[in-house]
């Protein structure tokens, strides 16, 4: 391992770039995780209630720290209301904080009321538009009580069958709603506004890619960000460049990450296509180079729902898998890349990411988790631990409160 480790230093040395820098960067590199992960959830046919498994927010909290605890970099949970609405926040939060953790952004629901059968914030009735509105302006009053600073986004509005509703009006009315919420947004809090491009609407979707986002955002205001979910789009789509061109934009405000095969799986990051990661922080490393001000406050989030593996070691998981990612794009050596690029040397340049992609980045991962006191093997670690064993034990199967279907 040490060997390895040596190994990694000299061939960055002959880059020019100091370990220690890199150390630095996967130090300093922080992943939010959401509360709806820890649990339990399913598909439309069955959920498979897992044993132990979070049923309201302390014990997604409680989870949450377990994976904090072996990972050192999960420091805040996203929260999804009113799935994780209470009735004292500042309770909640201080019972966060004694736990080492944040609480962060805070997700709005605009798909589970009945009356949102025709669309939230695009809905054609005006009272329907003011209901979701309203919501979404508690949501941020909750996340200025709780410090959070950010607002996530996600819409399920849509038609199923042409001619259902008018879309371009559907459009007038999602900017309208949409400049009433951004109206009431506190300066330092950011909305990012997340985009997908079918489900649970199969006609069309009011929020159905990166530019519509985007387009939404710059009429907003800087505050205003574009959320990249990588399981939102068409299969084949390049989502890296997607990912350049909003940090050339200066609008990329955040990830929830999660792997798929086929649609919106939400599963393990990484545990599908993980060159797709690395590439796709392969421009994020590239943009930080080049001292590109937006790479600097990206809010990286996982976005996962487990339905038939353990919650929290499937957690743990997508950050090992994340942080590979970013660890080998931190690896790059991207004076010969660029050299490659500006010869023309179509497979020099692509050699030289796959240099990187191809390096076991694994003793330098051990080596930062050393220095945190931490142990190599995250998982070993949470596995040893009797955590969930005794979880299993003290919390009873049953309903939890809130969460994908079923749950
Ligand atoms: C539904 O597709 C979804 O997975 C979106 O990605 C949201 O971010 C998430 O649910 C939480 O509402
Ligand atoms: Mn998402
Ligand atoms: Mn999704």
């Amino acid at each position: 391992m040490a060997e390895h480790f040596e190994q990694i230093r000299a061939t960055l040395a002959q880059q020019g770039t100091d370990i220690e820098q890199v150390i630095a960067h996967i130090q300093t590199f922080s992943i939010e995780t959401p509360s709806w992960g820890y649990g339990n959830s399913g598909t439309r046919f069955k959920v498979f209630p897992w044993p132990g498994a979070a049923r309201d927010l302390r014990e997604k909290l409680a989870d949450a720290a377990q994976v904090q605890r072996v990972t050192g970099c999960c420091p805040t949970v996203a929260l999804h209301i009113p799935w994780d609405q209470v009735d004292d926040w500042q309770e909640i939060k201080a019972y966060a904080e004694h736990l080492g953790l944040r609480l962060g952004a805070v997700n709005p629901n605009l798909f589970q009321d009945h009356a949102y059968r025709f669309g939230s914030l695009c809905h054609f009735d005006k009272g329907v538009r003011s209901q979701a509105i309203a919501h979404v302006l508690s949501c941020i009053e909750i996340a200025q009580s709780i410090d959070s600073n950010v607002i996530s986004l996600w819409l399920a509005d849509g038609t199923n069958y042409p001619g259902q509703d008018d879309l371009r009006h559907r459009r007038h009315r999602l900017l309208d709603s949409l400049q009433t919420i951004y109206a009431a947004l506190p300066d330092r809090m950011r909305l990012l506004i997340e985009y997908k491009f079918f489900e649970p609407a199969f006609y069309s979707t009011d929020l159905p890619d990166w530019g519509t986002s985007l387009l939404m955002a710059q009429k907003l205001g800087p505050n205003a960000e574009v959320l990249v979910d990588t399981g939102h789009h068409p299969q084949g789509t390049n989502i890296p460049q997607i990912v350049a061109q909003l940090l050339d934009e200066d609008r990329l405000g955040g990830f929830h990450f999660n792997d798929r095969k086929y649609a919106d799986d939400d599963l393990i990051a990484g545990s599908l296509n993980p060159f797709e990661l690395f590439c796709i922080f392969h421009e994020i490393v590239g943009a930080q180079h080049e001292s590109n001000a937006n790479a600097g406050r990206i809010a990286y989030m996982i976005d996962q729902s487990h339905n038939i593996e353990p919650k929290i070691e499937a957690m743990i998981q997508s950050i090992l898998h994340i942080q590979t990612a970013y660890a080998k794009a931190l690896l790059v050596d991207r004076v010969a890349l660029q050299q490659a690029q500006e010869s023309g040397d179509v497979l020099g340049a692509y050699r030289v990411l796959q240099a990187a992609y191809e390096t076991d980045v694994r003793p330098l991962l051990t080596e930062v988790r050393v220095r945190q006191g931490l142990d190599p093997d995250p998982i070993a670690a949470f596995r040893s631990s009797g955590y969930a064993e005794q979880v299993a034990r003290e919390r009873t199967l049953g309903e939890s409160v809130g969460g994908y279907p079923g749950a």
